[in-house]
């Protein structure tokens, strides 16, 4: 018996998916960083097996959209809600669980599986891992914030972990399996996520923005790879970082060049862990008005959702 089937991992912003998602199949797939919003894609992570294959989906955020761009991204979180085998609705222990309604009654309306996941634990005094030394007052807090939640969700089953110290991971792994419908594999046994290289030389590149940058400059980025040529021996990669306006362009660039050489030696490093092959980079920074509330370059981005 083979079993297969899509395992979608949906919440708000920040509470930790794309740092869950990576450590479910034990790759760095997805970006992750302090800052909210920073996935805007729906993007999937394989884990194969001989008898298995689970289709793992990050997704941005659910927000409330502002501009168009914001449109596309809660579009990728609600298809998620469509094609599941089984929901990860994530969420972490200081986030009130009545911050979404909307969103959170598409889900209660849905008649599959759902894993509330709990993040976050280590926040909690005394925690990871369930020590000697768990004290008292974060259990009664834990407790409370799971009575809340299967008020909210009562068909969901609930599962404290903290997926950037990969407690409880195992755990979730172990009942996912369990879930997976009888299925043939829906990709090729080899393959580990549906994006192309060019995805993640973008996404890597975008993380930097978001890690160095302030304010409005990391939501106003798009990045784009116009040249990805991969030879015996190295990767030639040329990347555009577009912005809203010229004002952000100096920004990015900053003083002498000083901020764009620094995103660009720090997204070389990173992508040539990725690879695992030498790089040349070439980012070049240009201006393309109001992008993210144009249709028109949404389409031309990629954020077009199937
Ligand atoms: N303390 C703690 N921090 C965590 C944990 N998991 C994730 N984080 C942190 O939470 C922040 C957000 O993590 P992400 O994985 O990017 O969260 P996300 O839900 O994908 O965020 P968006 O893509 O913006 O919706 C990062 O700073 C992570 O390091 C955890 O178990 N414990
Ligand atoms: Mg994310």
């Amino acid at each position: 018996m083979h079993k297969a089937g899509f395992v979608n991992i949906v919440g708000n912003p920040n509470v930790g998916k794309s740092t869950l998602m990576n450590q479910l199949v034990g790759e760095r797939i997805s970006i992750a960083t302090f800052k909210a919003q920073t996935t805007r894609h729906r993007i999937m992570g394989i884990v194969n097996t001989p008898e298995m294959q689970i289709v793992f989906s990050d997704t941005p955020g659910v927000l409330k959209p502002n501009y168009k761009l914001q449109e596309s991204m809660l579009a990728f979180s609600e298809s998620a809600l469509q094609d599941a085998d089984v929901l990860l609705y994530v969420t972490d222990v200081v986030e009130n669980p009545e911050k979404n309604m909307d969103f959170l009654e598409k889900v209660q309306k849905l008649d599959l599986p759902v894993i509330l996941l709990i993040n976050k634990i280590d926040e909690l005094a005394g925690e990871p891992g369930g020590s000697s030394k768990t004290s008292n007052a974060s259990q009664v807090r834990l407790a409370s914030i799971v009575e809340r939640w299967h008020a909210l969700l009562p068909k969901a089953e609930i599962l404290p972990i903290s997926a950037k110290n990969k407690f409880g991971v195992d755990i979730l792994l172990k009942r996912i399996q369990e879930l997976l419908p009888e299925s043939p594999a829906y990709f090729d046994k080899d393959q580990l996520t549906d994006k192309p290289a060019r995805f993640f030389v973008s996404e890597i590149i975008r993380e930097k923005i978001l890690l160095y940058y302030d304010k409005e400059i990391p939501y106003s980025v798009e990045v784009a790879v116009e040249r990805f040529k991969e030879d015996d021996k190295h990767i030639h990669i040329n990347a555009i970082i577009y912005v809203e306006r010229d004002s952000q362009k100096g920004i990015i660039i900053g003083h002498q060049g000083v901020a764009l050489k620094k995103v660009s030696t720090e997204a070389r490093k990173s992508l040539e862990k990725f690879f695992d092959k030498p790089i040349f980079l070439e980012i070049f920074v240009k201006v393309d008005k109001d992008w993210r509330s144009s249709e028109r370059e949404l389409n031309h981005f990629g954020y077009n959702p199937e």
